[in-house]
């Protein structure tokens, strides 16, 4: 029983053993694929898995016929094959293996000999561009969290942790040549409990270090992730803001933001501020090999520009019609920016609003008007729909929920999730859907057990819906995902149970902010009548 369920899933005779005289033998190709699988198994076969014929063998094999990412593995008496066309594909292969054991053997502990029943799977996945948005701007979460986390998405073959690194609220990465962004930047005097709740007053904060990142993106690699980093801008730039006021419109000092909702405070046009940017995007894109990097472009708010002289005669000058032409201004010259330096700029729908820059990247994220739109107009889109692919949306109706914010998301409601929005399929258009993300924002999470709470399990239905054929089958879904709970049991992943939250993942008398559907939808046309013109 896999998650996500594979292309092909068939018995075969006989078993495999595991133990600690398994051997693992690996194409030299597959070097670091077949280090990792050893990592993994070691402690669990209570053995080293060393190259050669040992009593049960292992071997990670190429076959270039294969598609992207895709494998096929045997296992029978006394051998399991995965074949591979790719490195990406054997890590997958890999992965698929491990689930094929008993879910005692997710524990770090010898346990073994385990049993593999015969089988033969035939897997690829749907779509490349299998997402998942951390937002470790409103809530820090330390190094290792990350690295937990980007290992539980490798074991649903997500490929793509989008990091939203800088926020009002915080600013999370080191750059060396504007050192305050993380001094003042990364922490804040306290937070808003809930969503208009008290002011906790408990400081918060923390920063990844130049060397974490690299670090992190290290080990995602190694698990065939994508990092792909999140520079927000010109708004959700308090934190840069109150570290460097002269990137502001006002001039005058702020802090960083406490509460939550859409900020004022937004940067300003001048040069010296573009320049300032790219000077960060400069140590960014050291950072982050990733031929994607987003400067996020949403919910700029624009009541600072329309009141800057400096601001309106940027319009003037560049001969623009408004604000929402001045913000694809500003966003197109960081396009221009990266692909000099051979890079694509992803950008979140707003960038939509105004022009969009050459070749960027639509991360539609209202509803899936802007994936539509931005399809047909040549742009490639990832679909990150709030309505479907939300996180930090509420799991259930109930009072009990922790901070219930959003409309009610279900994990059967995510599990229905179909990556081609609906007014394109069957249009050629849609070819230019990558694959999608799922967001775990974080304003009403303030901890990794929270995250757990809230990306599991819908993140499995996620996996299922961007990896998996595209025919759904509920009832088939609720049994893989029985033994799959079982895995994350081992693993320690403080899910949510079908039937609501535990005692302590509850978190009574915070406020959230539910939403109605009816709302709801009014809400998500009046953001999309702008893209919906277009
Ligand atoms: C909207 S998604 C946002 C985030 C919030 C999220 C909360 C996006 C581009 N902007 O800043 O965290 O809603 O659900």
């Amino acid at each position: 029983m896999i998650v996500p369920k594979p292309v092909k899933h068939e018995p075969r005779p006989g078993s495999f053993v595991l133990d600690g005289r398994t051997s693992l033998t690996a194409d030299p190709a597959l070097g670091e694929v077949a280090a990792w699988l050893r990592a993994e198994l070691a402690p669990v076969a209570g053995g080293e898995l060393l190259p050669g014929e040992g009593s049960g063998t292992i071997t990670l094999a190429l076959d270039g016929g294969l598609p992207p990412e895709g494998y096929r593995l045997t296992a029978g008496p006394e051998r399991t094959e995965i074949v591979a066309g790719d490195p990406a594909g054997a890590f997958y292969g890999a992965q698929t293996f491990r689930q094929l054991l008993p879910a005692a053997a997710f524990r770090r502990a010898a346990g073994g000999p385990f049993t593999v029943p015969g089988v033969y799977v035939e897997d690829a996945p749907r779509f490349g561009w299998r997402g998942c948005i951390l937002d470790v701007a409103r809530h820090f979460l330390t190094k290792r969290e990350v690295l937990r986390f980007v290992d539980l998405m490798a074991l649903h073959k997500l490929n793509v942790l989008h990091l939203h690194l800088t926020d009002d609220q915080g600013w999370r990465v080191e750059i060396r040549r504007h050192p305050r962004l993380t001094e003042v930047g990364a922490w804040r005097k306290e937070s808003q409990a809930g969503w208009n709740g008290p002011m906790d007053g408990r400081p918060h904060g923390g920063y990844y270090t130049q060397d974490d990142l690299r670090e992190i993106v290290a080990y995602a690699a190694r698990r065939h992730i994508t990092v792909v980093p999140e520079i927000d801008l010109p708004g959700h730039t308090q934190a840069a803001i109150a570290a460097y006021p002269e990137l502001g419109n006002l001039g005058t000092p702020l802090e960083v933001r406490t509460g939550w909702g859409v900020g004022e405070h937004v940067l300003n046009v001048a040069d010296s501020t573009l320049t300032f940017f790219q000077g960060v995007l400069e140590e960014v894109l050291e950072l982050f090999p990733s031929p994607y990097v987003s400067v996020g472009g949403d919910e700029c708010r624009k009541d600072q520009w329309r009141a800057s002289p400096a601001a309106q005669r940027r319009i003037a000058e560049l001969g623009l019609r408004d604000e929402e032409e001045l913000q694809s201004w500003f966003i197109r010259q960081f396009g221009a920016y990266l692909a000099a330096r051979g890079r694509r700029l992803v950008g979140w729908d707003e960038i939509l609003e105004g022009g969009l820059a050459p070749g960027a990247v639509v991360a539609s994220w209202r509803g899936e008007y802007g994936a539509v739109a931005a399809a047909r107009r040549g742009h490639d889109v990832i679909n990150c729909s709030n309505t479907s692919l939300y996180l930090d949306y509420r799991q259930g109706t109930g009072e009990e929920e922790p901070v219930p914010f959003g409309t009610v998301l279900t994990l059967e409601d995510v599990y229905a999730f179909e990556p081609i929005p609906a007014g394109l399929r069957g249009d050629p258009a849609a070819g230019h859907v990558l694959g999608a993300q799922c967001g775990v924002w974080t304003e009403l999470i303030d901890s990794s057990r929270g995250v757990d709470y809230m990306a599991f399990p819908r993140l499995s239905a996620f996996a299922e819906t961007v990896w998996s054929p595209p025919e759904r089958d509920l009832e088939g879904f609720r049994t893989r995902l029985a033994e799959h709970l079982h895995r994350l049991d081992a693993i320690g992943v403080e899910y949510r149970r079908a039937d609501g939250p535990l005692p302590w993942q509850t978190r009574p008398g915070v406020p959230g902010r539910p939403e109605e559907p009816e709302r709801w939808q009014a809400k998500i046309d009046a953001w999309t009548s702008n893209v919906r013109s277009l």
